[in-house]
């Protein structure tokens, strides 16, 4: 934070190598005004780097996880304007982060409120989840990934449902359509996500940051070169002290103290 400027975004650290952003625009649905996005980016490219933070957990409040980009900001917005924004830039440092972030949606996640819960590896819900991408309403188009996305999470005939019609999907069938992890009370949703985090902040490191890359980098590569993609990594974390650890650990039935190399 700086000076009396009060943060769009807040970072705590709820457990030991977890940190959680959450996003404090409370009066506007956490609308993701162009402001809170520069943070929100300034946020994760340090949280990526950081040695100490091994999974993130991004949350909004009980109304709403975010409703989408800032309409106010965009009402009299020309496409020059928007360009020069380079909001890809804000987007990339989210997708581009080696930590596992996990997404704790209660109420709306619309728009890029969808796309940001979307752009992270896994989704927590509660029951009061509402997801959808209602540009089309707006005259406009998602623009952060949300047309692509969607359709690879949940498939072409589904995904055009919500994105021609902007209908919202709650979280059970949020949930069977394979867009979320799981479906938990409200007032369970942080806590649920931070144990998630702290499960995985528990792992080696380097096997985690490994895994994260290669289901993200393979995904969208033909099957034999991603399989190759896994079948390096796996050679490689062959190397690592933290997999030494690991096996004697096991061997000798004790809990392994793991050092990230
Ligand atoms: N922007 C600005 N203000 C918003 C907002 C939003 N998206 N959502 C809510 N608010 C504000 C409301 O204006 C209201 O402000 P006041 O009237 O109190 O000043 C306050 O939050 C409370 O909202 P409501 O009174 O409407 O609250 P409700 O609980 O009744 O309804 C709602 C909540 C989330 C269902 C409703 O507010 C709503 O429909 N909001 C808009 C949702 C929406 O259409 N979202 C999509 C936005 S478009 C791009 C990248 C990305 C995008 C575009 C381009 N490029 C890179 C090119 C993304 C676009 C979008 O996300």
């Amino acid at each position: 934070m700086k000076g009396s400027h009060m943060a769009l975004v807040l970072l705590e650290r709820p457990a030991p190598h977890v940190a959680l952003l959450r996003l404090n625009r409370t009066e506007a649905r956490n609308a993701l005004s162009p402001e809170l996005r520069v943070e929100l980016r300034d946020h994760f490219l340090t949280l990526s780097d950081d040695r100490d933070c091994r999974a993130i957990v991004i949350t909004g409040n009980e109304k709403a996880f975010a409703a989408g980009a800032d309409i106010k900001a965009m009402a009299d917005i020309s496409p020059a304007e928007i360009m020069a924004q380079d909001d890809e830039t804000n987007w990339a440092a989210i997708r581009h982060c080696r930590k596992p972030i996990i997404a704790a949606v209660q109420g709306y996640a619309l728009g890029g409120g969808c796309e940001l819960a979307m752009c992270c590896d896994l989704i927590v819900a509660g029951e009061s989840a509402r997801f959808g991408q209602p540009e089309v309403k707006l005259g406009i188009m998602p623009g952060a990934g949300g047309t692509q996305r969607l359709v690879r999470a949940i498939g072409k005939h589904r995904a055009m449902r919500l994105l021609l019609t902007g209908a919202m999907m709650d979280a059970d069938e949020a949930f069977s359509a394979g867009l979320i992890t799981k479906v938990v009370p409200d007032e369970q949703v942080v806590s649920d996500a931070i144990s998630i985090a702290a499960e995985i902040a528990e792992m080696p490191p380097l096997a985690v940051s490994e895994i994260k890359q290669v289901v993200l980098a393979g995904v969208d590569a033909p099957l034999d070169t991603a399989i190759m993609l896994e079948r390096r990594a796996a050679y490689m974390l062959f190397g690592t002290e933290d997999k030494k650890e690991a096996m004697t650990a096991f061997i000798e039935k004790r809990t392994p103290n793991f050092s990230g190399r």
